[in-house]
């Protein structure tokens, strides 16, 4: 059965892997941080590494989510997410359609779709997405070529016309998440702000201080 991700992203962090932000540390330290803060909606995000290490490290951090109940989910190669038995693969615009996707996954296995606009919100709806990335909200410069900022006006709008589960993500930060919560996001993506942050888990532990008082 595919795990309530309407509960599941409700007042959560959803963390993210960015190895090139994370000052030298690997991802297991960075995951395991993440993971001893009260993350449990993990993603491997890595766009520069080689096939082979993304398959040691999904296989690797796929243990360790199990050992804390996280949702485990790959970014992009959803070979990897078949062979670590991840339990979601996230897909944007650009990557295989989401139907053909879904024609290799796992039943159980659940698709994120990143969104940019109402109509691809409608679109990720219509086709059958379990739940979509809302973003990105303000500039970033993780993503790179990216689409413009889509501003706090798509998560308001997401949050009273779609019915999907969503993470908000782009640019947020400690310092304009109350803003964030306030448009109607439940779950939230800070990539920098948390691989950055020189000790992880105090960092999340404010933010999610944050989240709870809205
Ligand atoms: N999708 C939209 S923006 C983004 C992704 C993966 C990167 C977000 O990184 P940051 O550091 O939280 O701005
Ligand atoms: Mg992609």
């Amino acid at each position: 059965m595919k795990p309530n991700l309407k509960d599941l992203f409700s007042g959560q962090i959803y963390g993210i892997t960015c190895f090139e932000t994370s000052c030298g540390r690997g991802n297991e330290y960075v995951v395991r941080e993440m993971l001893k803060a009260g993350i449990r909606i993990i993603q491997y995000r890595e766009k520069f590494r080689t096939k082979k290490i993304k398959y040691e490290e999904c296989c690797q951090l796929r243990k360790i989510t199990r050992e804390y109940d996280a949702l485990f989910i790959v970014n992009d190669d959803v070979d990897l997410a078949i062979l670590c038995e991840a339990d979601g693969i996230h897909i944007g615009q650009n990557d295989i359609p989401l139907k053909q996707v879904r024609r290799l996954i796992k039943p159980n296995q659940f698709i994120g779709l990143s969104t940019h606009s109402p109509e691809q919100a409608k679109e990720a709806l219509r086709i059958g997405a379990d739940y979509i990335g809302v973003g990105p909200i303000y500039e970033t410069q993780t993503k790179k070529n990216t689409v413009q900022a889509v501003g706090l006006e798509y998560i308001r709008y997401v949050s009273q016309n779609i019915d999907l589960p969503f993470v908000a993500i782009g640019g947020i930060k400690e310092s304009n998440i109350a803003e964030v919560v306030k448009a109607g996001a439940r779950c939230v993506s800070l990539v920098t702000e948390i691989t950055e942050a020189p000790n992880i888990q105090q960092k999340i532990k404010n933010i999610q201080k944050r989240l709870e008082r809205y």
